[in-house]
């Protein structure tokens, strides 16, 4: 494929500095082909700094979260400027998280996506169907959904990594088989080429995440319309590595 291969690490809200260290070093110290693949790391801001100032200068350094605004008035958040001040070059946004536990809507993170474009930084939205609503046959309604919102405030597809994080995926070790991932996947570049252009269909990272092990990683690699990984948990161990090299 002509996309290159990506993998994240979404640290979240875990590890103090020495344990940050720990996995810079592993990182820098792996043996990674970086003209095959992208590689990111996303600390929680208060160590983008720290985490940029460390690691090898070809890994992303990115932001969990960003509001939509450069500056004011909006205790606790911090904005895409501060972001790439600290050395930052990238942003998540609407992980499911954010979504679901701190109620952002489609909206919120469309204007978010908008904002951090538009002040430079490359984002990773993140978007997923909830068990029940899997259940109910309503995954490509939801996720065409949050896509719209997201691909209406986009005008440099070049900066953009679509996550594709299935919720009932996540954190909870039932991973989507690979051909539950890859079906999604291409209905969701199927949706980018009707509704934006097919080579933004074609040229646009999709990644997966959701449970993605060292063991399960190789095999979802294979699917053609997955280009890569956000990877949560297994970020924080030494196999992040061979996720990394899952298509080496
Ligand atoms: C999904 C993923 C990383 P995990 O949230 O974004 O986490 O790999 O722990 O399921």
């Amino acid at each position: 494929s002509q996309r290159k291969f990506f993998v994240g690490g979404n640290w979240k809200m875990n590890n103090l500095k020495k344990d940050n260290e720990k996995l810079i070093d592993l990182i820098n110290n792996a043996n990674i082909n970086y003209d095959q693949t992208e590689v990111l790391v996303s600390p929680p801001a208060l160590y983008l700094d720290f985490v940029r100032q460390k690691i090898n200068p070809q890994v992303h350094v990115a932001a969990q979260n960003c509001y939509k605004v450069e500056k004011g008035a909006f205790t606790g958040d911090i904005s895409p400027a501060m972001i790439k001040d600290c050395g930052g070059d990238f942003v998540i946004l609407g992980h499911s998280e954010r979504r679901n536990v701190f109620g952002e809507s489609d909206q919120l993170i469309g204007e978010k996506v908008k904002h951090a474009l538009e002040s430079g930084l490359n984002v990773l939205p993140c978007i997923g169907e909830k068990l029940e609503e899997r259940e109910a046959g309503k995954t490509e309604e939801v996720v065409f959904r949050q896509m719209k919102h997201i691909a209406d405030n986009i005008k440099d597809w070049a900066k953009v990594v679509i996550a594709y994080e299935p919720v009932w995926a996540i954190g909870t070790g039932k991973t989507a088989s690979p051909q539950q991932a890859q079906d999604v996947h291409a209905q969701l570049r199927k949706w980018l080429a009707s509704n934006v252009s097919q080579a933004v269909a074609d040229s646009t990272r999709i990644l997966y995440g959701g449970s993605v092990t060292a063991a399960n990683a190789k095999e979802l690699a294979t699917q053609p319309d997955i280009d890569g990984f956000l990877v949560g948990g297994a970020s924080l161990k030494p196999e992040i590595v061979d996720i990394i090299n899952a298509r080496a």
